[in-house]
C-alpha cells in the first residue's frame, strides 16, 4: 500500500481527535482507572488489530496505554494506519 504525502496525512490527522504525528507514525496516550482497566483495553485493541491484520506498538505504563501506529512495510503512514485508528476510537475510554 501506498505511502500518504504530508498533506494527505495533516487531512487525516485533521480528523482524528487525539492522535499525533510521531516521527513517520500516528500515536495517542489513552488513560484508566486501573492498570487492568488498560489491560482490557489492550485484549480489545489486540483482537481489533488481528481481525485487520494490521497491528499498532503498545507501550503499557501502570495505568497508561500508548498506541503507534505505521505500516511497517510501507515504512511510513498509509490509509490502513487511520482506518486502523478509527477502530480503535470506537473501544476507546
Ligand atoms: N502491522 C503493521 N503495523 N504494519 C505491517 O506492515 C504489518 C502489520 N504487516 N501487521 C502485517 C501484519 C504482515 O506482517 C502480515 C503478514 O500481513
Amino acid at each position: 500500500m501506498a505511502r500518504l504525502a504530508h498533506a494527505e496525512i495533516q487531512e487525516r490527522l485533521a480528523k482524528a481527535p487525539g492522535w499525533a504525528l510521531a516521527g513517520d507514525a500516528i500515536e495517542r496516550m489513552f488513560r484508566f482507572p486501573t492498570f487492568a482497566a488498560a489491560i482490557a483495553f489492550v485484549d480489545k485493541v489486540a483482537a481489533i488489530a488481528d481481525a485487520a491484520d494490521h497491528h499498532p506498538d503498545i507501550l503499557v505504563r501502570y495505568d497508561r496505554v500508548t498506541l503507534t501506529i505505521s505500516t511497517h512495510s510501507a515504512g511510513g503512514l498509509t490509509e490502513r494506519d487511520f482506518a486502523l485508528a478509527g477502530e480503535i476510537e470506537t473501544v476507546a475510554p
